[in-house]
């Protein structure tokens, strides 16, 4: 039998050796370029109060530490996702970010490198956050970056447990539908949004559907506080 230095000098073994460095290597470029294409921080958003930093810290610790106070900064860390059968599937990194409109600016530049976006909404309180959460939700589906790579977002109604005061996903996801409807005509009318994906709410003269925009948009009633978010974590497993 041929020694390794013998076999190395065949050029047939040369060339298999090249052949599959390249190969390893055209899977590596492959693999950073479509990472890059799918972005890389999963965005938690919505109105002030509507559980953001309590749904992080179940994603992340599975607790729900520090879920009481406003935030003024993002939250930024990474949650295990499991599969269905109960094991870690991957890690994510998850982005908290405040609610107050004040604050709200930073968004913008989260969106250009989202992989998906949770809107928090409170199901018990959802009518006077309406117009908060539809404005989010305007901001994040007429962002060009994640128009173009047609980002999933989950509506995630939160606070589930407050079983009489909740309202059911379909409310909400109606609630918010007419909202952003309305948004778009009145935001149309004005202009000034120059260089927003307006297109990807549907066309301008028929009322907008949920259903049938470009980045595809489920919802889930979840509680943060109870740790029900099976939903969500069903919803990242499928980003992995
Ligand atoms: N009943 C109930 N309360 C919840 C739930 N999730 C969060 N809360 C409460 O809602 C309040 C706001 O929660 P946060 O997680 O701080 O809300 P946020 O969206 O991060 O708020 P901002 O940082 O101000 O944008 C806290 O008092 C939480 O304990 C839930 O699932 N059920
Ligand atoms: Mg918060």
């Amino acid at each position: 039998m041929a020694d390794l230095p013998e076999l190395l000098a065949q050029p047939e073994v040369q060339i298999a050796i090249l052949v599959v460095a390249a190969t390893i290597l055209l899977l590596l470029v492959l693999r950073i370029a479509t990472g890059r294409k799918r972005g890389t921080a999963v965005l938690l958003v919505g109105p002030c109060n509507a559980g953001k930093t309590t749904l992080f810290y179940r994603l992340k610790d599975g607790t729900t530490a520090l879920g009481t106070v406003a935030s003024m900064q993002e939250n930024d860390g990474y949650a295990q996702v499991r599969n269905d059968k109960g094991r870690v599937a991957g890690q994510l990194r998850i982005l908290d970010l405040p609610g107050h409109p004040r604050l709200r600016s930073k968004m913008e530049q989260y969106l250009k490198d989202a992989s998906a976006v949770v809107l928090v909404i409170d199901s018990a309180d959802i009518t006077p956050n309406k117009t908060e959460a539809a404005e989010d939700l305007f901001e994040v589906l007429t962002h060009p970056a994640i128009a173009r790579r047609r980002v999933p977002v989950l509506l995630a109604c939160n606070k589930a447990d407050l079983e009489t005061q909740a309202h059911s996903v379909d409310f909400c996801r109606r609630t918010i539908e007419k909202q952003l409807d309305a948004m778009r005509k009145t935001r149309q009318a004005l202009g000034g949004d120059a260089g927003r994906a307006l297109s990807a709410l549907g066309k301008a003269d028929k009322p907008l559907s949920l259903a049938s925009l470009r980045s595809p948009i489920s919802s889930a009633s979840i509680s943060a506080e109870k740790g029900e978010v099976g939903e969500v974590v069903s919803f990242l497993a499928k980003l992995l």
